[in-house]
């Protein structure tokens, strides 16, 4: 069989959790990648209505006959079909938590970084906001070792890619919650993540887009 597609724009955006995913289970698969440039974009246009999409976008996962959108879903589907989803109730309410609650602190930050929030309030406010948010992560996070519980799932992606985001703006923004600080230390040590994240596939890219 084919090996799975990821498309996405060269850059971490919505889909680096999902190439944490597929590294972390050592898929192999095509990381494919539209420049952001003229020629990646028209690519791109070309490609985009031709691909048997639903709804066509970027990411998209093209699995064998699936062929999904919407990096959520991708990560869920990934998550279930190799072994990193919830195992009981509680865990799905958790997991479910904290990928929409993951969304919403990255579209935080997006607002400040990419919108209009810059324009409103300095670095140093808009960090200072973010205070109550990244405590109520703690909160969450207690003595578990992984947002679920003592599992990793793919929602720790997601949590870690956002953790690293604002990191990224202020480096030692952890430094006031320690078990927010151990947990993301111990996802970006985690042993199968260590050629991708050190690769300079990964380390070059920009971001966002
Ligand atoms: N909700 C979608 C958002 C998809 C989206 O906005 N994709 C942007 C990049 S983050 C894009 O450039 N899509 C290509 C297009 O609109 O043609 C997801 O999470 O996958």
């Amino acid at each position: 069989m084919a090996k799975p597609i990821l498309g996405y724009w060269d850059c971490r955006g919505v889909a680096e959790p999902i190439r944490y995913l597929l590294h972390y289970k050592k898929i192999d698969f095509e990381d494919k990648r539209y420049t952001t440039d003229g020629a990646g974009c028209e690519i791109w246009k070309k490609e985009k209505f031709n691909l048997g999409l639903d709804f066509p976008n970027l990411p998209y996962f093209i699995d064998g006959d699936l062929k999904i959108t919407q990096s959520i879903t991708i990560m869920r589907y990934l998550g279930h079909k190799h072994g990193l989803s919830y195992n009981s109730k509680e865990q799905q309410v958790r997991t479910m938590v904290a990928e929409q609650q993951s969304v919403e602190f990255r579209q935080k930050l997006n607002s400040f970084t990419l919108g209009y929030e810059c324009e409103i309030a300095g670095k140093n406010e808009f960090l200072e906001s973010v205070q109550p948010m990244f405590q109520q992560w703690e909160n969450f996070l207690g003595n578990r070792q992984f947002v679920a519980g003592d599992n990793l799932t793919y929602v720790d992606f997601m949590v870690y890619e956002v953790l690293d985001l604002y990191r990224e703006l202020q480096e030692k923004i952890l430094d006031d919650y320690q078990s927010l600080k151990v947990y993301f230390n111990s996802i970006k040590k985690l042993p199968e993540l260590q050629e991708y994240l050190n690769s300079p596939t990964h380390l070059s890219q920009p971001s966002f887009k």
